[in-house]
């Protein structure tokens, strides 16, 4: 493990705690404050983890059942305990059942996520809101032409009306198939339709997740686990892929750019705004109000010398890349964000924010702020946004920030020097600008093996692996073996604060693959958004399959979630591998309980679907594993 916080001069207490600090963290600016947090006594969620040890085996092993009063009932599944359920639910059922509700639980979130982006999307094409405008033009165009909506005649505003009214039948939609499959290649759709797991409405396939699971109703585990299938297509290629799509249309589609990350990027002399969270509604106008010449005036009144907007996990990863806002970490870095003194308002919209943040927040002078009107928090204040008066919500906000300025005390304030440039903004429309408008030098290197295969490296952070060991660890040997690498999320935000969004880290990467780099002027690692934005990868790999005339799953290509914690991650898991990609997961999800469901899950679905998963915590086995899939699927293609 790498160790860099400078710990000479340091007593034998402080060595214990940076120990601490050392197994908790690779990234040095996080164990700078993780010994900081020990010093003071402040509870983290690597504390939190602890007091839950050892933590219970039947949930672990997902053979714990609850979904009627019967119950909860479990399984025993050594001894000569239960072997059912009170209803006769066996650990097949009960494992299915509740994978199946966490496929749903993801789906949903990134699902009504893309929902209210569509309504922020038909405000502004209405003009019930002035803070939202149509920014990506070609972008609608396209769409629009996809759903069959004709502009000729038209302004872009009612092309926008009408496209947002047809994307909203998406999520309702009874019958038929969600219209953004028609992007996956014809032989996935074709198996897709074979098996039956076409995705009809996305709301439909989420409710039918939760009737299904409602007790007496689906009782055969494949069966069960073919509607997970369906349920993680319908967010891959539809609430996701919708996210994505009118997020660019309305806030530009990235292009790559420059910018900062990790704890360092927050600044001693100004005031810090971090947004946190995954909608970009809110934080696009938090990014837009910070240069409002009113509230920097009232900065510097405040004695700072401006504003400086940071992000955190995937709003962070929207705004890093449409205007190359700063992150200032990842999921575990949240709280020690927080602790080192110098935040005026953490501002949060929703997912993937710890409530552990109300009582930590209650320790700084920082406002922590909600302001969606789904997701509330010990201990906020409550700012509601609502598009229609979307700036001035905003402007609001920042100004509660720079209020809170004087209350900073210097003698809490500890900002960590880390701070890493990177680069970021590849969209599949900016990687093939950066080919030269056409995939085929990818497709050229791909078939000579300068570029190995393409692996696609996303996920989560979690308090059982080392923070960010997993994820940089494992795209540090994939890029080293020439797999390119695509990343979002989390994943994103560890390897630009490792330096491995630079062009350098070409330097790191097989002979073949630092060539393209070199040539291309691009990094080894590429990164392509936020986790909705998962469904960029989907779009690239669709075009690279149609491209050689075979299918995603042909591909040498392959996806990893290191260190994934999120029900949003198992939706993804579900839709990765439904398009034939094999994933490698390195934390075990509760499915160990069912032979039947591990099977199903590690093996069987190869034959099913074409992809199947596999367990690795270790970021090195890991990328053994996938090296020697993408090498299988060379060879498969007549490749050397
Ligand atoms: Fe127990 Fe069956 Fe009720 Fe689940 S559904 S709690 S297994 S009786
Ligand atoms: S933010 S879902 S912790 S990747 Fe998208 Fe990170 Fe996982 Fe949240």
């Amino acid at each position: 493990m790498e160790q860099q916080v400078d710990d000479r001069n340091i007593d034998s207490d402080s060595q214990i705690m940076l120990q601490k600090a050392y197994e908790r963290s690779i990234d040095p600016a996080s164990q700078t404050i993780l010994l900081k947090a020990e010093q003071l006594g402040i509870e983290t969620a690597w504390d939190r983890y602890e007091k839950q040890l050892p933590q219970c085996s039947f949930g672990q092993l997902g053979i714990c059942c609850r979904n009627c009063n019967m119950g909860p009932c479990r399984i025993d599944p050594f001894g000569e305990g239960a072997k059912k359920g009170i209803c006769g639910a066996t650990a097949d059922i009960i494992v299915a059942r509740n994978l199946l509700r966490t496929i749903a639980a993801g789906a949903a979130a990134h699902s009504d996520h893309a929902r209210d982006v569509v309504l922020t999307f038909k405000k502004a094409s209405e003009g019930e809101t002035g803070s939202y405008r149509i920014k990506d033009e070609a972008k609608l165009l396209s769409l629009a032409a996809e759903y069959g909506i004709p502009a000729e005649g038209k302004s872009l505003e009612k092309v926008g009306s009408e496209l947002a009214d047809a994307l909203l039948l998406e999520f309702g939609k009874q019958n038929g198939f969600l219209r953004h499959t028609r992007r996956a290649p014809n032989s996935r759709l074709k198996l897709w339709t074979e098996l039956g797991i076409v995705p009809r409405g996305i709301d439909r396939e989420i409710v039918e997740c939760m009737h299904r699971t409602n007790m007496g109703v689906d009782n055969n585990a494949t069966h069960i686990l073919l509607q997970g299938l369906r349920t993680g297509l319908s967010d891959g290629w539809g609430g996701s892929m919708i996210a994505t799509d009118v997020q660019d249309i309305l806030f530009g589609t990235p292009q790559p750019k420059m910018s900062t990350v990790n704890l360092g990027v927050l600044s001693r002399d100004k005031v810090n705004v971090i947004v946190h969270g995954h909608e970009p509604i809110l934080s696009e106008m938090i990014v837009e109000a910070a240069e409002d010449p009113e509230l920097l005036k009232l900065a510097e009144e405040k004695g700072a010398a401006g504003i400086n907007v940071a992000g955190i996990c995937c709003t962070g990863n929207e705004t890093l890349m449409r205007n190359g806002t700063p992150i200032a970490g990842n999921f575990l870095q949240q709280e020690l964000a927080v602790i080192t003194g110098a935040v005026e308002a953490m501002v949060v919209d929703v997912q993937c924010i710890m409530p552990a943040l109300g009582e930590l927040t209650g320790c700084y002078h920082t406002k922590f702020i909600s302001t969606s009107p789904k997701a509330d928090f010990p201990n906020t204040v409550r700012m509601e946004f609502h598009e229609e008066g979307a700036y001035e919500t905003a402007k609001d906000i920042v100004k509660k920030a720079v209020e809170n300025f004087p209350n900073r005390n210097p003698g809490k304030v500890n900002i960590p020097e880390e701070k890493q440039d990177c680069m970021v903004g590849f969209s599949p429309e900016a990687i093939l600008n950066a080919l030269g408008g056409t995939p085929d030098p990818l497709i050229e290197a791909i078939k000579s093996g300068a570029v190995r295969g393409i692996g696609a490296v996303v996920g989560c952070n979690n308090v059982k692996i080392t923070h960010n060991f997993g994820h940089v660890n494992l795209v540090k040997e994939l890029i080293k073996n020439n797999v390119l690498v695509v990343t979002t999320g989390c994943n994103a935000i560890a390897c630009a604060e490792a330096g491995l969004l630079m062009p350098e880290a070409s330097e790191l990467a097989g002979d073949g693959l630092k060539a393209v780099c070199k040539a291309l002027g691009i990094p080894p690692v590429l990164h392509m958004g936020s986790c909705v934005d998962i469904s960029r990868i989907l779009v690239l790999a669709s075009g690279l399959a149609n491209r050689l005339g075979v299918d995603i799953s042909d591909l040498p290509a392959a996806g990893a979630a290191p260190e994934w914690m999120s029900e949003k991650a198992v939706s993804i898991g579900a839709y990765v591998v439904s398009s034939g990609v094999f994933t490698v997961l390195g934390t075990v999800p509760p499915v160990l309980g069912s032979q039947a469901v591990t099977a199903l899950l590690t093996k069987d679905l190869n034959e099913v679907i074409g992809a199947s998963f596999a367990v690795e915590p270790d970021p090195f086995k890991a990328a053994d594993l996938i090296i020697r899939h993408i090498d299988g699927k060379r060879m498969s293609l007549g490749l050397s």
